[in-house]
């Protein structure tokens, strides 16, 4: 059943079947080939994101977004297919409810693999030119997702534990809430999915 975690913070386990986070894995393979495959994120001061990463639709960077891709080997961002923004709207309906589904359409998709020790720091996102509801499917690996306070990086926290098929869903005041992932459970992945790590993909809407 979904959880309220905060305001317009919805956690809802379970909501992928297996055939769903199936189709969702074997997309997930093809974007992150080359072209414009799976990258690991350079940050400012030199360091790297410990997940990599595959962008559809816009290429990120810290901390903003380009039409192409700016790193890596240059080629053009894949583009955001159709039912990713059929997922993310049935989503926001499954959640918030048909209200807060954004008239814009959803056009970003960032997509995280976490591998061995892979982890996210405390940040918001901020780079998104609109308030819509962002969503986040979680395949693979279970991990403990921390969710933080729209004004501050530090506690209090909720820890929530994401599986594989689960959905959450940052609407309203929890659009621009600090969240990060500090723990990922090796091996943890459903048997048979062929997947060593985490998958966490975000639907946006860049309002560009
Ligand atoms: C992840 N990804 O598990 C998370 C899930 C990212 C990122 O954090 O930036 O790619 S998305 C979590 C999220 C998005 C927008 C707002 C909030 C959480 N929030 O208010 O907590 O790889
Ligand atoms: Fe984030």
């Amino acid at each position: 059943a979904p959880a309220r975690i905060a305001p317009g913070a919805v956690h809802h386990p379970d909501w992928l079947d297996a055939e769903a986070q199936r189709a969702l894995l074997d997309a997930c393979r093809e974007w992150a080939r080359p072209p414009a495959g799976l990258r690991t994120v350079r940050i400012p001061g030199g360091g790297t994101m410990s997940a990599r990463q595959v962008c559809l639709g816009r290429h990120w960077y810290p901390y903003g977004y380009a039409p192409t891709a700016v790193d890596g080997d240059g080629a053009p961002v894949k583009p955001f297919p159709d039912r990713l923004g059929d997922l993310a709207r049935r989503a926001v309906a499954d959640t918030l409810g048909a209200h807060e589904v954004p008239e814009a359409p959803y056009d970003i998709a960032l997509v995280n693999f976490y591998g061995p020790g892979a982890r996210m720091g405390m940040h918001r996102d901020a780079d998104e030119h609109a308030d819509a509801p962002v969503v986040s499917v979680s395949l693979g690996d279970t991990c403990v997702f921390r969710f933080g306070n729209p004004g501050t990086r530090t506690r209090p926290y909720t820890d929530v534990t994401l599986r594989s098929g689960d959905l959450f869903v940052f609407g309203g005041p929890s659009r621009y809430a600090y969240h990060g992932v500090p723990r990922v459970y090796e091996g943890t992945a459903p048997a048979g999915s062929g997947l060593t790590g985490r998958l966490n993909i975000t639907l946006r809407v860049s309002g560009l």
